[in-house]
């Protein structure tokens, strides 16, 4: 089903039209009111005006995470504190966060576009939609939330963790739609199996799975396993939440960007020129609609592809290719994503330790691991063993309550991390490499 019609199935050279007059208003809005963006265009010269055509777009400076960063918390909004109605944030609860406000508005427009990828997904208002998203700052949760409402559904709203009770739930409730990331659903069905419950035997019939990369293969292996329909869905919290893009159930094909509030572009990430439709690169979104926190050519570092062929479900939308890595060192661990910087900071401020260090991230049956190795200097190393490990579990708290994720952390001799004569070797990601 199209949720909006209008809107999903415009004619591009319509869509194209209303991207101009939406992008020439935010370039207007953010010159007005957003100091950052004010001092950005000055600089290079700019003027709300000169944008006159959509490829005038590339005359618009970047942004980047570290300029959320830089203007934590709030630096960046648009509008006065009083219209901001929500507040969420990127995970870690260092001063390194990004946080994102929403306006009434946003909200609105939010909850609208997560009900067109709901639809699109193939889920309907009778549908009963168990959602495993967290929720809390994390966009996933209240992301999807809201847009099962919008929809019409029945929302069970059991957020994350707890995995036995929502095996339960799952089987006593009878939901028809997932919503969880692809390795968690695989995770479920384990805990399920082991409960004596078959997800495959109960009324599930999609699951509409994101917030971290996941492949083909792991695709088949989820719809085969749960004997449901398995839908792509994208999204980041600097630009929205989930809902930018989502696949269409009729093609499963690339997402279909809402491209009525996301203006998309595909950029070289080395040199930052846009390249054409078609060929791979980093995917940055100007929010076109956005009021609590519009930005101009948002940096994903996420690699994709676009393209604008029509699709057979009828939307006329363009399409991003799954993604299929990111092109700084960001990870996703269970779904919570982690900058290796952000353990190293957590290790420098720890005494006793070396900065030499190494993340090895892999896969214990469906769910991520990591496990931070880092030398102690020969002071510590002298110690007693009951010392160390309580040193040990030390970081692993810290690295828990600052970067919401869970690690196991193992201290080494000094010396017995190898050194490299280039860039430090820091991360080994065992995981399946992406299709
Ligand atoms: O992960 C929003 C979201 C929630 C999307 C629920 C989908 C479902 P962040 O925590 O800000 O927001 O993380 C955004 O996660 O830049 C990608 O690197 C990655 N990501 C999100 N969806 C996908 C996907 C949410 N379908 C970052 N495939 C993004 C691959 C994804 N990577």
């Amino acid at each position: 089903m199209i949720f909006d019609v209008e809107h999903e199935t415009m004619p591009r050279e319509e869509l194209e039209a209303l991207q101009l007059r939406r992008l020439q208003s935010v370039v207007a809005r953010v010159y007005e009111n957003v100091p950052f963006y004010r001092k950005k265009l000055d600089e290079r010269g700019v003027r709300p005006e000169h944008i006159q055509k959509l490829s005038d777009v590339t005359l618009l400076p970047f942004t980047e995470k570290q300029d959320l960063r830089n203007h934590y918390p709030f630096g960046l909004f648009a509008v006065s504190r009083e219209n901001i109605v929500r507040l969420h944030s990127s995970s870690g609860t260092t001063g390194k966060a990004t946080v994102v406000g929403y306006t009434k508005r946003d909200i609105k427009n939010w909850g609208h576009m997560v009900a067109r990828c709901l639809a699109a997904a193939g889920a309907t208002s009778g549908d009963f939609i168990h959602n495993a998203y967290g929720y809390g700052l994390f966009t996933g949760g209240l992301g999807v939330h809201y847009g099962a409402e919008e929809l019409g559904a029945t929302v069970i709203p059991i957020s994350g963790g707890g995995t036995r009770r929502q095996a339960m739930i799952l089987r006593d409730f009878g939901a028809t739609v997932i919503t969880c990331t692809p390795s968690y659903s695989l995770h479920l069905y384990e805990a399920a199996k082991e409960m004596g419950i078959d997800i495959k035997e109960l009324p599930l019939r999609i699951g509409i799975f994101g917030a971290e990369p996941w492949t083909d293969s792991m695709r088949a292996e989820i719809e085969g396993k749960l004997g449901i329909t398995a839908i792509d869905i994208y999204g980041l919290s600097e630009i929205m939440g989930p809902g930018v893009a989502i696949e269409c159930a009729r093609v499963k094909n690339g997402l279909h960007i809402q491209e009525d509030h996301f203006l998309a572009e595909i950029i070289d990430s080395e040199t930052g020129e846009q390249l054409p439709h078609g060929e791979k690169g980093e995917i940055v979104f100007t929010t076109l609609t956005k009021e609590g926190i519009p930005l101009l050519r948002y940096r994903t570092r996420d690699i994709s592809r676009l393209n604008t062929a029509p699709c057979r479900c009828g939307r006329t939308t363009a399409r991003m290719e799954r993604v299929t890595g990111r092109s700084d060192d960001m990870l996703i661990i269970r779904g919570v994503n982690v900058f290796p910087s952000q353990i190293e900071t957590i290790l420098l401020e720890t005494d006793g330790l070396t900065p030499h260090y190494q993340l090895i991230v892999g896969r214990e049956g469906t769910l991520d691991t990591m496990e931070v190795r880092v030398e102690i200097d020969e002071a510590v190393f002298s110690d007693q063993i009951k010392n160390l490990q309580r040193l040990e579990s030390k970081i692993e708290k810290n690295i828990k309550e600052f970067l919401g994720v869970t690690a196991r952390v193992k201290l080494v001799e000094p010396k017995s991390i190898e050194r490299s004569e280039g860039k430090a070797k820091r991360i080994i990601d065992m995981r399946k490499p992406q299709a």
